[in-house]
């Protein structure tokens, strides 16, 4: 009687564990880092599409490993391109389409119940695995076996399910960005199982994909370029004589994260006095005087999605008459961009635009022209990385976000401006998604004198 009233006791405590181990709800379980993420359809169509665009064969997206050990910490930053097509932040997943037979396979790791005490709780193969995906086949990535029928059966590794596939005469396709890339280790590797193999590769498609955005994704666009010029109000009502780079670079990292940003888009710029004419100056340490311009180029990443918006500030609140003028020479070329700006042209096309303004306007102490201090590009491509996929060359197009930053950085006079905003290019023009943060001159005055607003 003692011994069944403790074993019923013991069977009592082993289902409360076990409850309590199923009931962790599914959002802890998704391993996610970001707040916002597009409905599951969106991934869906996504994936269609490559599939549409490949006809036939098999294609294989691998996400990025995590390599951390129990006495590492650091966050995990899944690979972009295998987000596009999954919005699954799992690390060791990989991710395999069959067009013709119209099927997705997720393979995600086994749960590791010893590790989640470090890691936190993890999706595994299963129905919640496919309720978070959307993906309905979810297998294990290292394989491993099942039990079916009172027999042990191996079920393969999402390698061995590719080699199967591949030794049946698939081609192969995969996304190579760059020279060197896990997918062209794994593509050297695969060769030698199946030398007749045949790879196609898909990264045309992708930046073809990537390039037109999607509601979805204009909408968490938006929103990191909204949190990078809330940034901004805060950080101007921060500069002033005294004060140093990194509290300017604090405040919009403080107004990042306050909003919800995951992450930085890239390291915060923020030059003065001499640092101003420095384009990718990172240190962000030297102590603003008055007289100085500051250069400040930020953006935050939302969703996956990064904004890249720089203003100058006059440090103490108001421009030198020199100032002002190459300032009003730099927001002139951005207008002479602006007007242009349409499908058809190319980036390279519009930074000849801003030079021919920049080098009619103007001269430097020696009375020459000012296009010799233009000395970076006007624009790149802006979505899930801050310098987008996309060539200067291709021809714009609508559903293209891009940035248009004409800068002139005069050394001997310690004066740099940039001014940097975001554009969705549309069929007949484009439109001005940062707008709303002010722009000229007197505007950026006025926005550093107004102590009313966003106050922490
Ligand atoms: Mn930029």
């Amino acid at each position: 009687m003692k011994y069944k009233t403790l074993s019923l006791l013991l069977l009592a405590v082993a289902a409360a564990f076990s409850l309590v181990a199923q009931d962790i709800p599914l959002e802890y379980r998704s391993g996610t880092y970001i707040v916002d993420r597009s409905p599951l359809e969106e991934y869906q169509q996504r994936r269609q599409e490559l599939m549409h665009r490949a006809g036939d064969g098999i294609i294989v997206l691998v996400g990025r490993g995590d390599d951390r050990g129990y006495g590492d910490v650091g966050t995990f930053s899944q690979e972009k391109n295998f987000f596009y097509f999954t919005g699954v932040e799992i690390p060791e997943a990989v991710l395999m389409l069959l067009p013709a037979e119209d099927k997705e396979i997720l393979f995600i790791p086994e749960r590791n119940k010893p590790l989640e005490r470090w890691t936190g709780p993890k999706l595994g193969p299963g129905d919640d695995a496919v309720e978070y995906t959307g993906i309905e086949d979810i297998r294990a990535t290292g394989g491993g076996e099942i039990v079916l029928d009172h027999r042990r059966r191996p079920v393969p590794s999402w390698h061995e399910v590719l080699i199967s596939h591949l030794q049946a005469g698939k081609e192969l396709h995969l996304i190579f960005e760059g020279t060197s890339s896990f997918e062209h280790d794994l593509a050297a590797s695969l060769r030698e199982s199946v030398p007749t193999l045949s790879i196609n590769n898909l990264y045309d498609d992708l930046v073809d994909m990537r390039r037109n955005k999607s509601e979805e994704e204009v909408r968490l666009l938006q929103r990191a370029v909204d949190i990078t010029l809330d940034a901004h109000r805060n950080l101007a009502q921060v500069i002033r004589p005294g004060v140093y780079e990194y509290e300017v670079q604090a405040m919009a990292e403080y107004t990042f994260r306050k909003n919800g940003a995951e992450d930085i888009a890239f390291p915060p710029i923020v030059g003065s006095g001499f640092f101003s004419t420095v384009l990718h100056y990172d240190q962000n340490l030297r102590q603003m005087e008055d007289g100085d311009v500051v250069v400040v180029d930020i953006g935050a990443k939302y969703g996956f999605y990064c904004a890249d918006i720089t203003r100058t500030y006059p440090v103490n609140g108001t421009f030198t008459d020199r100032q002002r003028e190459i300032y009003d020479i730099v927001l002139g070329a951005q207008e002479a961009v602006m007007d242009e700006l349409r499908p058809g042209l190319s980036i390279f096309d519009l930074r000849k635009i801003a030079y021919n303004y920049i080098d009619s306007h103007g001269s430097d102490k020696d009375g020459r022209s000012l296009g010799r201090y233009f000395i970076h590009g006007i624009s790149h491509f802006v979505g899930l990385e801050v310098h987008d996929v996309g060539s200067e060359h291709a021809p714009l197009q609508a559903g293209d976000v891009i940035t248009i930053e004409p800068g002139i950085y005069i050394p001997e006079e310690e004066i740099g401006v940039r001014i940097e905003d975001m554009f969705i290019v549309t069929e007949n023009g484009s439109v001005h998604i940062s707008d709303a943060l002010p722009r000229a001159a007197d505007e950026i005055e006025r926005l550093m004198k107004n102590s009313t607003i966003n106050r922490y």
